[in-house]
């Protein structure tokens, strides 16, 4: 099955054996009847599996090209999930440029519970091999990385990690698995906030993980259950939906996308644009090498750096809604700096280029004239 085709059908296969519905039931129900301890039809409780939440998972193992996936109640419980597979006086190495969230998961924390994080930029991969000791277990790889959109080789990170025996997740939040698959490209779990792209309408919040071992699976599983981070049928039900249309939403994201970061690169009163499609920008080759598009997530800075002027511009903004998240039909602006990453200390997220005047956009799936009129009254 080719990609448009799995994400309408795949994993769907006798979905509703009881009536032939096209779409699975909400199976709104936390138990199942038992004709005796034990005998059940294949779930027993909501927490442990639920029709509804099983047809997503498998939607998700389809389109990220694995085996198994598993639902979570956001994307960070989702990463929890796999940072409990990890033990006190083991080590990570992470990107250093990734959602002010996950930074704060890892320091916040894990960091509390023994595990040991580097970050570091993954441009060099002989950054992350400095790193590297008998105590690394896992590397996170968040690309395209959010805000700053720097894109990091899959496939030389995960020659890496195989040849050190580390376990390699990627983040697949900004880039979709119709862009980008990295189980294909040698990581060995994927992980989404299915809140953004997957979902794709803001109304949810959901994370996903999808693995290719049956052994890797099991413990994720295990902890799913255990740890009990699960999202309800009716949400399921919506990333689903959402899936559906993955494929049409992404298309209209990447030309919008396109046509809105270079307006703003043309434009005198934008600084530096960030967005991979654009052939100056540093990870432009990988890009092309990894993805199959440059999608719709844009961060620039303003041209006289300050905070003011890109806070002024935010509020101006009338099509663009002013909130944090991605990934919805809608567009969306944001002011990282106070918003998504303002739980990274200043001196940190400065560094990776997290500057006052920075603004991030997620463009939605509107005509692509209404976005750029929007921008252009903006700026002014
Ligand atoms: O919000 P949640 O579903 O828990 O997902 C966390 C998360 C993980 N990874 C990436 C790359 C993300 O962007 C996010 C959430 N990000 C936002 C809310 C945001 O506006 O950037």
């Amino acid at each position: 099955m080719k990609f448009n085709t799995k994400v309408i059908h795949g994993g769907q296969e006798n979905i509703d054996p009881a009536y032939g519905a096209v779409m699975p039931p909400i199976y709104q129900t936390s138990t199942y009847k038992q004709s005796t301890p034990g005998g059940h039809k294949g779930f027993e409780y909501s927490r442990s599996g639920n029709p509804t939440r099983d047809a997503l998972e498998k939607a998700l193992a389809s389109i990220e090209n694995g085996k198994h996936g598993l639902a979570f109640g956001s994307g960070l419980a989702a990463m929890d999930a796999v940072l409990k597979l990890f033990n006190p006086g083991d080590e990570i190495v992470s990107t250093n440029d990734l959602y002010g969230g996950s930074y704060r998961l890892f320091t916040g924390i894990f960091e509390k519970f023994g595990i040991k994080f580097h970050f570091v930029g993954m441009d060099d991969i002989a950054r992350i091999e400095e790193k590297i000791n008998s105590n690394t277990k896992l590397i996170w790889v968040e690309t395209p990385t959010n805000p700053m959109m720097n894109v990091i080789d899959i496939q030389a990170v995960s020659q890496l990690a195989r040849k050190n025996q580390i376990l390699l997740a990627v983040d697949n939040t900004f880039a979709t698995p119709y862009l980008q698959r990295p189980l294909d490209l040698g990581a060995d779990i994927v992980m989404h906030s299915a809140t953004k792209y997957l979902g794709g309408h803001s109304d949810v919040v959901m994370g996903s993980l999808v693995v290719k071992d049956d052994k890797l699976a099991q413990r994720l599983y295990y902890i799913q259950n255990a740890s009990g981070a699960v999202p309800g049928p009716q949400d399921s039900f919506l990333v689903l939906r959402g899936i559906k249309t993955l494929h049409l939403r992404m298309q209209r994201h990447c030309e919008n996308g396109a046509a809105v970061a270079q307006f703003l690169k043309d434009h005198p009163k934008v600084g530096k644009v960030y967005w991979p499609g654009f052939e100056d920008h540093p990870g432009h080759e990988t890009a092309k090498k990894q993805m199959t598009g440059f999608g719709g997530m844009i961060s620039f800075t303003t041209k006289d750096d300050s905070k003011q002027s890109a806070v002024e511009l935010v509020e101006k903004l009338r099509v663009f809604t002013l909130a944090e998240s991605l990934g919805g039909v809608e567009s969306l602006a944001g002011h990282p700096a106070s918003m998504t990453h303002a739980s990274i200390p200043k001196e940190e997220r400065e560094k990776t280029g997290v500057v006052d005047s920075l603004i991030r956009l997620s463009v939605g799936i509107e005509d692509e004239e209404d976005l750029i009129e929007d921008l252009k009254q903006a700026l002014g």
